[in-house]
């Protein structure tokens, strides 16, 4: 029999590439796993979170925001460890990489003077990718990151937005770039995939998945020891 801890999972892309399809596909190839998802909305934080990202006459500075997404996480934090070493496979869908890019992707967004209810400030720390990595620095780090990416123009055909602060195309396209170039920055971390989902079905980019997922034993316990976010 083997044994060892679980693994940590990670699906990041823009709103509409099939995330969460994918995430919970994905649960069902182990015998133990569980689902996370970021931010997570029942919680204290999450709560808070949520009438951010639902009521737009609720204004708080990019930098607060920006740190609530990461307390969000650290709620959780307690969990994900025990829940790994109990010999559980973690699905998350979105962690740290949505939480630099959006914040980041505001920085930009608000140099272009638009009106409109995304951003409250320009200040430069939403424009430091040092700034934004710092308070996620020593929660636990995915074993594997599956970034979905997706030409803009096939994710503008795909069914409308919802309204919630971020859901503008406008903005996505910057939030794209974003997840770029944090991921170009990071390019020599193995544990980070990009994958392509352009003129793909959900049972194609499952393949793909899965085909990255075993090759690397990530669908098997390990002995490696949970890493952690470095800054
Ligand atoms: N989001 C998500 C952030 O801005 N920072 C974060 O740390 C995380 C995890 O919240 F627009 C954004 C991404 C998205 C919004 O996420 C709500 P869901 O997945 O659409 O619920
Ligand atoms: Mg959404």
């Amino acid at each position: 029999m083997s044994s060892g801890r679980g693994q940590l999972i990670l699906i990041e892309g823009l709103d509409r590439t099939g995330k969460s399809t994918q995430a919970s596909i994905l649960l069902d190839k182990f015998s133990k796993s569980k689902l996370l998802k970021f931010p997570d909305r029942s919680t204290k934080i999450g709560s808070i979170i949520n009438e951010y990202l639902t009521n737009k006459s609720f204004t708080l500075p990019d930098q607060s925001a920006h740190l609530l997404f990461s307390a969000n996480r650290w709620e959780l934090n307690n969990e994900i460890i025990d829940l790994l070493n109990d010999g559980y496979f973690i699905v998350l869908d979105r962690y740290i990489y949505s939480g630099i890019a959006y914040s980041l992707a505001k920085f930009e967004y608000a140099k272009l003077n638009k009106e409109g209810n995304i951003t409250s400030t320009v200040d430069k720390q939403i424009g430091d990718v040092n700034w934004l990595i710092g308070p996620d620095v020593g929660l636990p780090k995915p074993d594997l990151t599956l970034f979905l990416t997706i030409d803009l123009q096939e994710l503008a055909n795909r069914k409308g937005w919802g309204d919630e602060r971020y859901e503008l195309q406008e903005f996505q396209t910057i939030v794209k770039k974003s997840f770029l170039s944090i991921f170009e920055l990071q390019k020599d971390d193995d544990t980070i995939e990009i994958v392509d989902v352009n003129n793909k079905d959900i049972p194609e980019v499952t393949e793909l998945i899965w085909n990255l997922i075993t090759k690397k034993g990530i669908h098997q316990l390990t002995n490696k020891p949970i890493e952690k976010v470095l800054n």
